[in-house]
């Protein structure tokens, strides 16, 4: 069978907010590969740009269907007779064809579409799963989930100025053990809010919680009684992981928490505290996007004892992830697809990431819909860990059930990355 692209079709589609985003079909032949593009909510200023419309009376401004045409019109063109397969040929094209530095003339919304259809479509040329024909260096493994249990910031309304209090289940021994431990504790987290009186506990964007809580540090406390009425032991069987999203009360050179200001440095000093008082092991985006300075403190602080990771900071991008790793900030890298805007410059800073000896965690956005990419790109790149949301909303378990399938297309002792800090 030929993978040689014989048409893209592309469409206007809704995300899990009801928001609009793109989906593209690769056709080769009779055989077709789709993907639809996730979009986030607290993004980094330094991410490629997503395509809107900006047409008040159509979804508010957010259509996409520029982005779609700009697929159909300028992008397919080219691409139509290449073959499939040739996935670094294509996006090298689809970003010399756009011309600038972060997508805004084409979109990453329009170019990461065909870039994700043509790796399904090579794939189901090849009759082989995604997640093997994304496999380039033989490390395929099934990543540790990092779920979100409570959310705040811009995914819940704000009730809390941090935006993910998330589920770490080091102790499970394969992913699917880490799946059950994770829905015991998601089970036991609503108990636990419903006994002090948080009933009907709205889910935010990702399916955590959303309750309406006193404080930050409470949001912890939840989770550790959840941890003590499924017996399972906090640093042992679980840990705690935190995406602070500080980009996002970041304000005048100072943090707002609640109706306290604090400096990089009083901020660094009270995510110590907490690591020294909780089972704390992974911290994301725990200083903004541009504080530098305030990085190097929080790294010099915890870069040693846990995982720090960069998202708004490093925002998939290889000369962002190239200063950290020259300032020494940061020890880890959240992935997102749709930050840089293909599947090869993807790649490309996963492969920098671990020569610098930093960890990757594959993310999803808090926009997301039915596509599961990203299930099979974690396994492929045996980076061991992923963050998808809550267990909680099917655009989530759409990624968790396809990771099921793969555990079982690997069969029995399927390769599993232990977390350790
Ligand atoms: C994040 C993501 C996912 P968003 O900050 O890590 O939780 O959120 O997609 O809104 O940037
Ligand atoms: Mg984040």
């Amino acid at each position: 069978m030929s993978d040689r692209i014989t048409a893209i079709r592309a469409r206007q589609v809704l995300d899990s907010r009801g928001h609009p985003t793109v989906e593209v079909d690769v056709h080769c032949g009779e055989t077709m590969g789709r993907a639809i593009v996730p979009s986030g909510a607290s993004t980094g200023k330094h991410e490629s740009l997503e395509l809107r419309d900006g047409n008040p009376d159509e979804y508010a401004g957010r259509g996409v269907r520029k982005a779609v045409a700009n697929v159909l019109e300028t992008i397919a063109p080219v691409i139509i007779g290449v073959s499939a397969d040739d996935q670094e040929g294509i996006d090298r094209t689809m970003c010399e064809l756009d011309g600038t530095p972060d997508k805004s003339r084409l979109g990453a919304n329009a170019i990461l579409g065909v870039s994700l259809a043509c790796a399904h479509a090579a794939a189901a040329v090849k009759r082989i799963p995604l997640w093997r024909h994304l496999d380039r260096t033989g490390q395929a493994r099934m990543p540790m989930p990092m779920v979100n249990l409570i959310s705040g910031g811009l995914h819940a309304g704000r009730h809390l100025d941090m935006q993910d209090f998330l589920l770490l289940p080091i102790g499970a021994n394969s992913y699917s053990e880490a799946l059950h431990m994770t829905v015991r504790v998601y089970r036991a987290l609503n108990e636990v809010l419903i006994g002090h009186g948080y009933e009907g506990v709205l889910v935010g964007d990702e399916g955590g919680f959303g309750p309406r809580l006193q404080s930050n540090e409470q949001a912890i406390e939840m989770i550790l009684q959840a941890f003590h009425r499924v017996k399972l032991k906090p640093g042992i069987d679980v840990g705690i992981a935190l995406d602070v999203a500080s980009t996002h009360f970041f304000e005048g050179g100072l943090y707002r928490l609640g109706d306290q200001l604090h400096s990089s440095r009083s901020l660094a000093a009270l995510l110590t505290d907490w690591v020294e008082r909780y089972p704390i092991l992974s911290i994301e985006d725990g200083m903004a996007e541009d504080d530098w300075n305030g990085w190097s403190m929080l790294t010099e602080a915890l870069g040693k004892r846990i995982q720090l990771i960069g998202d708004d900071l490093f925002v998939t991008n290889p000369l962002r992830l190239a200063e950290g790793v020259q300032r020494g900030v940061a020890n880890g890298v959240l992935v997102k697809v749709n930050q840089i805007g293909t599947l090869s410059e993807t790649f490309a800073v996963i492969a920098q990431a671990r020569q610098a000896g930093y960890r990757c965690v594959i993310s999803a956005r808090s926009g997301e819909t039915e596509d599961s990419t990203i299930a099979d790109l974690a396994v492929a790149v045996g980076m061991g860990q992923i963050k998808i949301g809550s267990i909680a909303r099917s655009e989530r378990l759409v990624k968790y059930n396809q990771l099921l399938r793969i555990e079982e297309q690997m069969g029995p002792g399927a390769p599993y990355a232990k977390f350790s800090v």
